[in-house]
């Protein structure tokens, strides 16, 4: 048996289903738990299976809402990660009560928690909504168009608009799949992309704050920069490629945002094939190669230390 059918079995064995995300859900940690609720529903209508998390509250409308759930239900369950590597990383943290675990992941898994369970972890795919159209077909699960428009978005944010790195000539193949289902891309490119006048501002205000050490780009900005503008944090922290053309000549670039206390998020990306994630790691994070993500405490770590190991960066072949 592989982990596909592993994964088929654990859905087939559980009458409850609760299905969780990473903390501060983007795109396609929000579409893959919605596409994948959605395609259990079709093709179990008896289960019942639930998406728990806050979601992202800007697609309530035009896709569909979260669940509320309570504890004896998540305790009956069998609890499913998708686009989130363990346990501890999963917003909400009822996730250690389900019965049983599964997982549908495209971050390299955590070093800090061996996770225990049946799991599809494939590391190059663009999006984890990839992975789970590629379960939805092998299974024959109906896909619904409210699943299809879930996975596409999914896969669209993750990938950049199908233009990152990582996204394969199969990539393409399902989104024109998913495109048969009757999505309707340009609604759901409106919302996934819309920027209010108080983003754009903080986004120049990133850019007009970028600087360079060695290879890297890189911008702390300042709490108040990002709070007289009304965006949260976790808004804050989501323009990190706003650097992205700032020097284009830069290998790497790196945002940092102060969130509550001494905690600061850190986003690192790279366009140019140097691996982020050796750094990230570092610093107690992760995520992908060129895409990953820390925590530091401004009491105990500077700043600059994590520009400098990142301007180590280490070019890795492109696959
Ligand atoms: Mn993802």
């Amino acid at each position: 048996m592989d982990n596909y059918e592993a994964l088929l079995q654990l859905i087939e064995r559980n009458d409850v289903i609760t299905i969780y995300g990473h903390s501060n859900p983007d795109g396609d940690c929000y579409g893959s738990q919605i596409g994948l609720r959605e395609l259990i529903r079709a093709r179990y209508p008896e289960k019942k299976v639930y998406a728990v998390g806050s979601g992202i509250p800007a697609f309530f409308e035009r896709l569909t809402t979260m669940d509320e759930v309570d504890e004896a239900t998540i305790a009956s369950s069998a609890g499913i990660l998708v686009d989130v590597s363990c346990l501890r990383r999963v917003e909400d943290p009822r996730v250690y009560q389900c019965k049983e675990h599964g997982k549908f992941d495209h971050h390299q898994p955590s070093p800090l928690e061996e996770f225990v369970g049946p799991s599809i972890v494939e590391t190059k795919r663009i999006a984890a909504a990839e992975i789970i159209v590629e379960f939805a077909i092998r299974f024959h699960f109906p896909i619904t168009r409210l699943a299809a428009e879930a996975l596409y978005l999914g896969i669209l944010t993750d990938s950049g608009r199908l233009t990152y790195r990582g996204t394969t000539p199969r990539t393409l193949e399902l989104v024109a799949l998913l495109r048969t289902k009757g999505i309707k891309i340009r609604s759901i490119q409106q919302i996934a992309y819309y920027e209010s006048p108080e983003t754009k501002k903080v986004k120049a205000t990133i850019r007009r704050r970028a600087r360079c050490y060695g290879h890297v780009c890189y911008c702390f900005l300042p709490r108040e920069s990002f709070e007289k503008h009304g965006l949260s944090p976790q808004n804050a922290i989501r323009l990190v490629n706003a650097l992205a053309s700032v020097y284009p000549d830069c290998r790497c670039y790196v945002l940092f945002v102060p969130f509550d206390g001494d905690e600061v998020n850190v986003e690192l990306r790279s366009n140019h094939g140097y691996c982020v994630h050796d750094t990230a790691k570092a610093f107690g994070g992760g995520g992908h190669k060129f895409a990953s993500g820390c925590t530091i405490y401004s009491n105990q770590t500077d700043y600059m230390d994590v520009v400098k190991m990142l301007d180590q960066a280490e070019y890795v072949e492109e696959e």
